[in-house]
């Protein structure tokens, strides 16, 4: 791996992915997002992994996808490279993925980190969607994602005009979970992956997978896969021991099963 770096915890059950370009500002150019896809691959089979933390350096989470490596292509030869199956692989991994960010999430690592699925930043975080200004536009959902994030308006504003977000703001708008001092981001990051790494992976996985639900589809259709990943919770041993451990009054034992 040359331009990520994975390291994982054995207590809690946490892998960290930190984005390794830092000259480049993190900009996420093809190999890097194939190290990133596989690496994810990797970690959602690993039954020693609970929680995902990504995130970049102090100045910049990611400047978005790389410009140098796209400036000359046409149409059809980005249709061609198709990049998708790299990117889709952010949003297809079943364990949750929290985003670590200071500085730069720019264009497509904006994209990046709103695919995720909860942000703690830094207060010196950055957001925003500049592809306006490069005369492109967002193409890796933020068109869609920053619209259902903080709402048609502002979602407007910031792409219409390419500008930034600072952390303060992506918070009032909902964009990011915290937002905390620049020294604290990854400790905030590995405490709320620690909180969720203790709970029963079975439950957590249907529970992500049931609110991605409802941001990718009609109210109705979210409404009945969230309710058959309910039930289907019941038929985990983790459901019974952490309903029995409440009515015990103890602290249940989680083993994923
Ligand atoms: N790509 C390539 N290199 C970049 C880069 C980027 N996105 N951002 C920064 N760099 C490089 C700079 O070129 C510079 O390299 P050298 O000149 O030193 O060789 C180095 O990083 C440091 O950058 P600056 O010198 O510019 O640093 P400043 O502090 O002055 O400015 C900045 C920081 C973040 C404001 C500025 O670098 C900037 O505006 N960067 C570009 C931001 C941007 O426009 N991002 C959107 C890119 S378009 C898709 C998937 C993804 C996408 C689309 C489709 N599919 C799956 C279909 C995404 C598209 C995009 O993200």
């Amino acid at each position: 791996m040359e331009f990520i770096k994975v390291t994982e915890q054995k207590e809690p059950q946490v892998a960290l992915i930190e984005l390794n370009r830092p000259k480049e500002l993190n900009a996420l150019n093809r190999q890097l997002m194939e190290e990133m896809r596989d690496a994810l691959q990797q970690l959602d089979k690993n039954d020693d992994v609970r929680v995902i933390i990504i995130t970049g350096n102090e100045q910049a989470f990611a400047a978005g996808a790389d410009i140098k490596q796209m400036a000359d292509k046409t149409a059809i030869e980005m249709l061609m490279i198709d990049q998708i199956s790299t990117w889709d692989q952010i949003r297809r991994t079943k364990k949750p993925i929290i985003a670590a960010v200071s500085g730069f999430a720019l264009g497509g690592g904006c994209e990046f980190v709103m695919t995720c699925d909860m942000v703690i930043a830094s207060e010196t975080a950055k957001f925003g969607q500049p592809e306006i200004k490069l005369g492109t536009i967002p193409g890796a959902g933020g068109t869609q994602r920053l619209t259902k994030a903080i709402g048609k308006a502002k979602a407007m504003e910031l792409v219409l005009t390419g500008r930034f977000l600072s952390a303060e703001e992506a918070h009032f708008y909902g964009l990011v979970n915290k937002v905390v001092p620049k020294e604290m981001y990854l400790y905030e990051a590995i405490q709320l992956a620690k909180e969720i790494a203790h709970l029963s992976p079975v439950a957590v996985q249907l529970a992500k997978e049931s609110i991605n639900r409802s941001f990718e589809t009609h109210l109705d259709e979210g409404l009945t896969l969230e309710r058959k990943n309910f039930y289907l919770t019941f038929s985990s041993e983790d459901q019974k021991e952490g309903m029995k451990a409440f009515i015990e009054k103890r602290i249940p034992e989680f083993k994923g099963k």
